[in-house]
């Protein structure tokens, strides 16, 4: 007879193929065996360990549900289970694995030529390449459209584009080869991808920006191109306007709506450990009283309804079935699920939360990124609102 299970209240396993199941459990031993351990120290002295990437891609964790050019090929679910183990150590961890993955690599392989796929996708996938994503400006972040970066035609030099402009908050950008850019080519928006190997000194810098208050396990920089050259090899043919950006946005944001439940998860796993160690008022464990249990329901539910939506979303993406809006629906829903309920749990802890071995405090901290980046969740309700009104309430 079927047997109620905390940690999968809704048996969203019953859903997974054995393919998956089986993935799940390569990811989340490595994430809990070779993750897990050095955590606390990169998020204490913000060391972004860059082996990571080269680990991540020996175990074909990087641009997973692609097919060829090195990488796994495996369904959307399976791809967002990854994700989710990875989120359940850090939010950070898995913002590194995500702009490789879903932000470089998606653009990439949807927009590039096959030479061009042939030239970065193999070296992305085994991580000995690291990428970036350059969309957000320092004046225009949720509105990507207005971007002032720039690419024109080189005055001389036939065959070659120089770029001008400055992008922040990119994630990788200090420590990788690859810079996905967006900039605009006689006003319309196009992919770039710069080599960093290749750029003369003094054109193109990628200063870190340091002492975060969150994500601090993650490496996040400027890029600053001054007249950076690049050869029309290395422009996107397929793709202009903000489709670009956005296509490779739709997949990180279904990774995030998977990720943030893994968060989540790890935050009621601790919540309850704790509530059933830590005795008050008669040596009764905290996890005896009503108002904690509440907490840990709350949590429970929030983590196990977005789970299936998130499942839900991304079957209907193999299945050629998913909109954008979906998609904005389970990034906002989940993001919003798992900062909320993080910090309802973070009090379970008393004063313990305060100190960082109990992880909980990390969690809250990255959340609220989480929430904030690939699209805040107030612009999620407008793209939400759009499409329910017709009506569009940005501008
Ligand atoms: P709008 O008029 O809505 O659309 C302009 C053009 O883009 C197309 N489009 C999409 N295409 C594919 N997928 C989508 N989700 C799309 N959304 C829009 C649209 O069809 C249109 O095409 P065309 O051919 O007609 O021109 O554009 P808008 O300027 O009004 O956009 C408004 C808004 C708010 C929807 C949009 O700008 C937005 O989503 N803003 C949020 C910005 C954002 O998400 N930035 C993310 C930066 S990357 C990042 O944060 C990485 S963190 C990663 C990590 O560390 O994990
Ligand atoms: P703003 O756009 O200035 O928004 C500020 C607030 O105003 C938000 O709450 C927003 O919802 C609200 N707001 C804005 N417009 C409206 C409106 N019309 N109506 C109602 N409310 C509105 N970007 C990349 O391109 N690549 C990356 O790899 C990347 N990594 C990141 C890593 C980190 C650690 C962080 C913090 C950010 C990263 N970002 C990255 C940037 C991120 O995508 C932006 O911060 C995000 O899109 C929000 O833009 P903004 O910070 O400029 O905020």
């Amino acid at each position: 007879s079927a047997v109620f299970n905390w940690e999968d209240p809704l048996a969203a396993s019953e859903l997974f193929t054995e393919e998956e199941l089986a993935i799940q459990d390569t990811a989340r031993q490595y994430c809990q065996e070779k993750l897990m351990p050095r955590v606390l120290e990169a998020y204490r002295n913000e060391d972004y360990d860059r082996r990571i990437l080269e680990e991540m891609g020996e175990l074909g964790l990087l641009g997973a549900s692609i097919d060829g050019y090195g990488c796994a090929g495996v369904s959307t679910v399976a791809s967002g289970l990854i994700t989710k183990e990875v989120e359940r150590v850090d939010s950070g961890y898995r913002s590194g694995m995500s702009v490789q993955s879903s932000l470089a690599m998606t653009g990439i392989y949807e927009f590039g030529t096959e030479e061009q796929k042939q030239r970065f996708l193999p070296g992305l996938a085994s991580g000995k390449l690291a990428g970036c994503f350059g969309l957000t400006e320092p004046n225009h972040g949720s509105d990507p459209g207005s971007m002032e970066t720039v690419a024109r035609e080189h005055p001389t030099q036939k065959g070659t584009y120089l770029l001008t402009g400055s992008k922040t908050w990119i994630t990788n950008s200090p420590i990788a080869d690859l810079h996905l850019v967006w900039a605009k080519l006689d006003g319309k928006i196009r992919g770039f991808v710069i080599e960093r190997s290749k750029c003369p000194a003094g054109t193109f810098e990628t200063p870190a920006i340091k002492n975060k208050s969150a994500l601090r396990a993650s490496i996040t920089g400027m890029i600053q191109m001054d007249d950076c050259p690049v050869p029309v090899e290395n422009m996107l043919p397929d793709v202009e306007g903000l489709t670009g950006p956005f296509t490779c946005l739709n997949s990180a944001r279904l990774g995030i709506a998977f990720g943030s439940m893994g968060a989540l998860e790890d935050c009621l796993t601790r919540a309850r450990d704790y509530s059933l160690e830590r005795k008050q008022f008669k040596g009764n464990p905290l996890a005896k009283y009503q108002l904690i249990q509440k907490k840990l329901a709350d949590a429970a539910t929030d983590a196990a309804y977005g789970t299936l939506a998130a499942v839900q979303v991304a079957r209907l993406k193999d299945a050629g079935k998913a909109t954008p809006e979906m998609i904005s629906m389970i990034k906002r829903q989940n993001c919003d699920r798992a900062l909320h309920n993080s910090r309802i749990l973070q009090e379970v802890f008393g004063g313990n939360a305060a100190s960082d071995e109990y992880h909980i405090g990390r969690h809250v901290a990255n959340l609220f990124v989480v929430q904030t980046y690939e699209g805040q969740s107030d612009i999620h309700a407008l793209i939400l609102g759009r499409a329910i009104t017709g009506k569009q309430a940005f501008v």
